[in-house]
């Protein structure tokens, strides 16, 4: 069983020769691994493509695929394109690459919430699936629909990105069952779960340890519990370095605290610019909360990018979380 891909987004496929595929700046083991391994079927079909980033590749579970990625869109590589966006639905997000994209056709393969009201055309089709686990999920589905099974090498860029979205499975609720069929295919094709979360948790330096403890020690609790709040201030990026960022394991671990709904972590990452991020448990539309920002994201994991300081920042999110607890 296989979900269905729009018609107009094969017809693009076949049409066209030669591709540019991006995904959205700072990106995921789900935008890295849709993107490569969508390149990599591309190649097997007779097609020419091309893999950009505007990077950085600071989280360690993509840094080996850095050296694949292109961080600008060349002239040779623009002329007869068409360009794939995967993991966004909007080119602003792509980073530096959005002017290099302008006049050239574009198809959209995206699962994040907002990416929906796009609307496609047979000239520019879109892919999109809110509810789709990942955009690696989405790429199994059309690597098939293109008469593929995917090798050994996409089926483990694939499940890396299933992985990384869903926090190994974490976040399929009961209707997800569709997830483990594709997972089970992508096994069956040469991906390897326990190799797949080593390479995720493991090989973290201990100086991103001890960050964790210095943000756990300075996180607080709001209305009883229901809201913490983590923040990062700018000198602890010179203390620890980027490399040593793990947002992830700072979210589960307070996750796990009894009551909680909603955890939001705001990073200092220049003297007047921060980024906010938030994760629910369940109920909370955190990506609605993230638009009303100007930012986006799923239902219970979203973020944005604010000019101010963490000091100035924070309030303006609790007074919109009053209303809600
Ligand atoms: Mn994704």
């Amino acid at each position: 069983m296989s979900i269905p891909v729009p018609q107009e987004l094969l017809d693009f496929i076949k049409k066209h020769e030669k591709f540019i595929i991006v995904g959205h700046k700072d990106p995921d083991g789900d935008c890295v691994g849709s993107q490569l391994a969508m390149a990599s079927a591309l190649k097997r079909l007779g097609k020419n493509a091309v893999v950009c980033s505007a990077g950085p590749f600071n989280r360690s579970e993509i840094a080996l695929y850095r050296n694949r990625f292109a961080n600008v869109v060349k002239d040779e590589d623009r002329l007869d394109a068409a360009v794939i966006i995967m993991d966004c639905s909007v080119t602003m997000r792509t980073g530096d690459m959005e002017d290099r994209l302008k006049g050239l056709p574009t198809a959209i393969v995206d699962h994040h919430q907002g990416g929906d009201r796009c609307a496609g055309s047979q000239e520019n089709p879109v892919f999109i699936d809110p509810s789709a686990p990942s955009v690696t999920f989405l790429t199994l589905a059309l690597i098939e629909a293109l008469g593929l099974v995917p090798t050994e090498e996409e089926a483990k860029l694939l499940f890396l990105g299933l992985c990384t979205d869903t926090d190994f499975f974490r976040h399929i609720d009961s209707t997800g069952y569709e997830t483990f069929a594709y997972a089970s295919r992508l096994i069956k094709a040469g991906a390897n779960p326990k190799e797949t979360f080593h390479f995720i948790n493991g090989g973290r330096s201990f100086a991103s340890r001890r960050l964790l403890g210095v943000l756990l020690a300075g996180s607080r609790q709001y209305f009883d519990g229901k809201l913490i709040l983590a923040t990062e201030e700018y000198h602890e990026i010179q203390r620890f370095g980027l490399e040593s960022r793990d947002s992830d394991t700072l979210y589960r671990l307070l996750q796990s605290v009894s009551g909680v709904e909603v955890v939001m972590f705001i990073r200092q990452e220049t003297p007047t610019r921060c980024s906010v991020g938030l994760r629910s448990m369940d109920k909370i539309d955190v990506s609605t909360i993230a638009a009303s920002f100007g930012g986006g994201g799923h239902k219970n994991a979203a973020g944005v990018t604010m000019e101010g300081t963490i000091e100035t920042i924070y309030p303006q999110f609790l007074d919109v979380f009053e209303k809600i607890f």
